[in-house]
């Protein structure tokens, strides 16, 4: 490793074993980085010395823009804030709690260039989460939306570590308007830890994956530069949170890499992301699956018609969504499959590339496999292991699951993938999301694309329920769509449209009809909660 710029080395000392991480793979000429990289000298101080500060960077869901002069005043104020009067010191770790913002941008990004390591944190989280990430991460500094105070500050109390938070409506203004708007880049090494980020922990505690400068720009250079293909005249907007790093790479890093703008809305319910996208109008959006159904259930024509580019990742895209997008809009959904280990998207295709119903081909800079249970390489065509690296991996934080995550130097995800003979890679479901029912393996999300075919059918989620007889059978969870009665005959409709659309072992034995499916602040379907609610419903049975 390289000489590190951090005066607190904790984030250095408390990555895993060197013999527990990934390989490193850096094939492309872009991909070679210098020692000492500042990932902000790269994403806004070499637009403004290009004579591009004048263009705009960070827009508000109200529609005011900052150029990317205005941007980097602003974060260089800031980072005078940490570094004066806030005792800040490179490798420090500093919480952010905000809803997405161009200030929640400018605080990220000043973290970054003063060498600091930004620990983002999803919104919706509570005291308790907040607890285990602030001493996790030993986090001695916050920034916080005054909204969202009361459960940090619960968080805190029993935190000494956490000794100072930021209000950023009270404070951060009069503080920011004190400082001078010029800040020299902290001289940090391309592998300084920059950003630990945790993952959303649906089972068993959230883990901490570690971050480094170059990382930031090997994820834009490969799948930005390769895949997206974005330009500077480019808009984007979408949903995810910044703490979740598939927005901090769609919403700030890809645009900023390239001198594209951003829109960051406060609010990104589908109502909200239409609104904006009718009045801003964006020409790149990044979200999920789910946002893209949603958004098919209450646009006008011609609502979307500035996109160009429209990313679904997160969870497995149906066919049914993306046909319905690409009739709707005239746009090819492009999938792609990220993880928080690998900072970003690892599998994806270009527009002209996209198959439909697949996720697509390795990323450029990366390399993609299936594997068998004991890791051995299986040949096209099989059902396996998806293992994948490339410039990024999986360092989780003093954990115990790197040596899970990480086989033989590749970074092993947990989903079950099938790659063609051309390299396409076919999304089966999560490893253990596999249903096992009367001996036959029945990959949830299969059922869950066959149900979205039919035409009454707004979301679902399938799982696997105990039954006395079978062991285990397939169960839906199924949302109508407006005007559709949940009755026995649409659940014999729906039973019936599976059984002639796919192999009819797969159709589910049991429907329930829900008002809503659980799911993450990422828009991840919680399919553990749908099986703890198939527990609970299970028909009470008396004992022969
Ligand atoms: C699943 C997908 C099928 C898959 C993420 C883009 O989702 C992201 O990160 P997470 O750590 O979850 C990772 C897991 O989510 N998944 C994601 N995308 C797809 N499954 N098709 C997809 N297109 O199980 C994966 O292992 O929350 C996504 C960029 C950055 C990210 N962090």
């Amino acid at each position: 490793m390289h000489r590190s710029a951090h005066v607190d080395s904790f984030a250095r000392d408390n990555l895993p074993p060197r013999a527990l991480w990934p390989d490193f793979v850096f094939s492309l000429p872009e991909l070679q980085y210098p020692e000492r990289l500042n990932a902000v000298s790269a994403l806004l101080d070499s637009h403004l010395a290009a004579g591009r500060g004048d263009e705009p960077c960070l827009i508000s869901s109200t529609g005011e823009s900052w150029t990317y002069a205005e941007t980097a005043a602003r974060v260089n104020r800031i980072a005078q804030v940490l570094t004066g009067t806030l005792g800040f010191q490179p490798g420090h770790r500093v919480l952010l709690r905000a809803p997405n913002s161009p200030m929640l941008a400018a605080i990220y990004l000043a973290v970054l260039k003063a060498g600091g390591v930004v620990v983002a944190t999803m919104p919706m989280l509570r005291a308790r989460e907040l607890s285990f990430i602030i001493r996790k991460a030993q986090v001695s500094l916050a920034f916080c939306d005054p909204a969202l105070l009361g459960e940090l500050e619960a968080a805190a109390q029993g935190q000494p570590v956490l000794t100072r938070i930021i209000d950023i409506g009270r404070d951060l203004p009069a503080m920011m308007a004190a400082a001078p708007a010029d800040f020299e880049p902290c001289d940090t090494a391309s592998d300084d830890v920059c950003l630990i980020g945790f993952t959303s922990g649906t089972t068993g505690e959230p883990k901490a994956t570690m971050h480094m400068h170059r990382d930031l720009l090997a994820i834009c250079d490969a799948y930005g530069a390769h895949v997206l293909k974005a330009r500077a005249a480019d808009r984007f907007i979408g949903s995810p949170p910044l703490a979740f790093t598939f927005g901090l790479g769609g919403l700030v890093l890809f645009p900023l890499r390239v001198g594209a703008s951003t829109i960051l809305l406060e609010r990104p319910s589908p109502d909200d992301l239409l609104a904006a996208m009718i009045t801003l109008r964006p020409t790149v959006c990044f979200t999920a699956p789910t946002a893209y159904r949603a958004l098919l259930g209450k646009m006008a024509p011609g609502d979307c018609a500035s996109l160009r580019i429209c990313v679904s990742a997160g969870e497995a895209l149906p066919l049914a969504t993306f046909e319905a997008w690409k009739a709707a809009t005239g746009i090819t959904l492009q999938d792609g499959i990220g993880a928080t280990e690998m900072l970003h998207i690892f599998i994806s295709a270009t527009v002209d590339q996209v198959r439909p119903g697949a996720t697509g081909k390795a990323v450029p800079g990366y390399e993609a496999k299936v594997i068998d249970a004991d890791g051995g390489d299986l040949p096209p065509g099989s059902i396996g292991r998806l293992a994948v690296r490339g410039p990024t991996g999986c360092r989780y934080m003093t954990d115990s699951r790197q040596a899970q995550y990480v086989e033989n130097g590749w970074n092993v995800t947990g989903d079950t993938y099938l790659m063609d003979e051309h390299g396409y890679f076919w999304y089966q479901a999560r490893s253990d999301d596999m249903i096992i029912s009367s001996g036959y393996n029945i990959a949830g999300p299969e059922v869950e694309s066959s149900l979205l075919t039919h035409p009454a059918v707004a979301e679902c989620g399938v799982v696997g329920a105990d039954d006395e007889e079978r062991g285990t059978i397939v169960k839906a969870y199924v949302v109508l769509k407006p005007g559709h009665q949940e009755d026995g005959a649409m659940a014999k409709a729906l039973q019936d449209h599976v059984k002639a659309d796919i192999a009819p072992y797969k159709y589910p034995r049991a429907i329930t009809f829900v008002k809503a499916l659980p799911r993450t602040e990422t828009g991840k379907l919680q399919r553990f909660q749908l099986r703890h609610m198939a527990k609970a419903d299970a028909p009470a049975r008396t004992a022969p």
